[in-house]
This record gives structure tokens, C-alpha cells and sequence, in this order.
């Protein structure tokens, strides 16, 4: 690992916001109307995963026309819009805008690493948009976690080397694409899903941004 560390890719869902509830509401309002089960637990294994691959998780092998699979995509998205509007700078999650603000106070870069299509209107409606310096989302590349496109996508934006990077991630795969693309990684949540991290952590609370990069074993630019 690079002993210098000149920015930070933040995952949205699970990590900066629990947009995860919302996703499941939709998820479950379209598997419902389909009469399929899905329960909050079934949930567990979306987190993370993009919209298609979800959908197709939740189908569990169910064959549709793909005019019917865009529909279903499309309708949960609408879904998911729907609760996303009420989303207020009071649902980030504890730690977060902190972190954000003492990494841009230390001369550092932030970025968004997230799956999520609908990326930049939660971060626009959070109010975090002025503290990231690039914002990759689903719309950014083509393969999405455990792919480690989009994290480099996010780093060739700051402008700067993978290995000078540090991923901050509450899903498997998405530390798994951190990993496969040569950057440092914070793992959020409990150490059966986020356990390959270099760094597990249960949240962003109270977490200090030397403290992060001491526990890391390395250190700022500055
Ligand atoms: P959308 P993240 C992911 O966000 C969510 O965890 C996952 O549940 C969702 O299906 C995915 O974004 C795609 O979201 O349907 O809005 O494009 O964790 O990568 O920030
Ligand atoms: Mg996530």
C-alpha cells in the first residue's frame, strides 16, 4: 500500500446515507404486485448490487421478455423516486458530513463511488454536493462492483493514482473492487460482509481523519 494518501472514494448507499430502506420499499412494492416473496432479509444480498442484477436476484430465475424486465426496472425506479424526494441533509449518516468537511480542510480530495443511478440527486438533496471534488455513479461506466471500473473512473477524475486512494464501502463487493483496482479500503459493517477490508470499522461516527489514515498505516499528503 502507498504510504501517502491524497483522497478518499466514498460508496453513497449504507455509507454516507441509508438509502438501502428506500430501495427495499420499492424492491418490495414490485415483488408484491408480481406476487413474488421478498423480505427485508432477502434485502440483505441487494446491497450494493446494481438495479438490473438486483431485479434479477429478486426474479430468482422467473423468465420475462426483456421489454417486460425494462418495465419492471423502470417501475421500481419510479418507486424509488417517489421516496427519495423527501430525502433532507438529516438523513446523512452520523460521521459523514464531518468526515467530508475535515478531508477538504486537509488539502485532500473526496469522490462518490456509487452503483446508484439516482446518485446525484441524493447527493444533491443530502447537501454534500460542494464537499465532492468528482462524482462517479451508474451512469459513469459500464461494469459496475465488484469490477473495479467505476473506482478508478473516480480516481482518473481527482486526478490521481489508485494507490494514493482510500475506498470507503458498506458491500462485499464493492471492497472487492476496491481491492482489484490497487486502492486502500474501509470496510463499514460487521466483519462477516466487509472483513477483507484493510480497515473494518462499524460506521463513519465519531471517526477522525488521522486517526483513519494511522490505522491505515499511512499517512497525507501535506
Ligand atoms: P439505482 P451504492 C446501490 O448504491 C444500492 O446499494 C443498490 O441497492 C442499488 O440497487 C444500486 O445502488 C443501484 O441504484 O437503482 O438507483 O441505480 O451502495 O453503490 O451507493
Ligand atoms: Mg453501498
Amino acid at each position: 500500500m502507498n504510504s501517502v494518501i491524497k483522497g478518499f472514494i466514498f460508496d453513497l448507499d449504507g455509507v454516507l446515507t441509508d438509502t438501502a430502506e428506500y430501495h427495499f420499499r420499492g424492491w418490495k412494492q414490485l415483488a408484491d404486485e408480481l406476487d413474488i416473496p421478498f423480505t427485508r432479509e432477502s434485502n440483505e444480498a441487494l446491497r450494493g448490487i446494481p438495479r438490473r442484477e438486483s431485479l434479477m436476484l429478486i426474479l430468482q430465475g422467473r423468465e420475462f421478455p426483456e421489454e417486460q424486465i425494462l418495465e419492471m426496472m423502470d417501475r421500481k425506479n419510479r418507486y424509488y423516486l417517489e421516496f427519495i424526494r423527501g430525502i433532507t441533509p438529516r438523513d446523512l449518516l452520523p460521521g459523514a458530513r464531518e468526515i467530508l468537511e475535515e478531508i477538504r480542510v486537509a488539502g485532500l480530495k473526496s469522490a462518490l463511488g456509487s452503483a446508484s443511478k439516482n446518485a446525484v440527486e441524493v447527493i444533491e438533496r443530502l447537501g454534500i454536493a460542494d464537499l465532492l471534488d468528482a462524482i462517479a455513479d451508474g451512469n459513469s461506466v459500464k461494469l459496475q462492483k465488484p469490477a473495479p471500473d467505476l473506482f478508478l473512473y473516480a480516481a482518473a477524475q481527482l486526478g490521481l493514482d489508485p494507490s494514493t486512494c482510500v475506498v470507503v464501502e458498506d458491500a462485499a463487493a464493492g471492497i472487492q473492487a476496491a481491492q482489484a483496482g490497487g486502492f486502500a479500503s474501509i470496510g463499514l459493517g460487521p466483519s462477516e460482509r466487509v472483513g477483507m477490508a484493510d480497515l473494518v470499522l462499524p460506521s463513519l461516527q465519531g471517526v477522525q481523519l488521522n486517526d483513519l489514515l494511522a490505522r491505515l498505516g499511512v499517512s497525507d499528503a501535506g
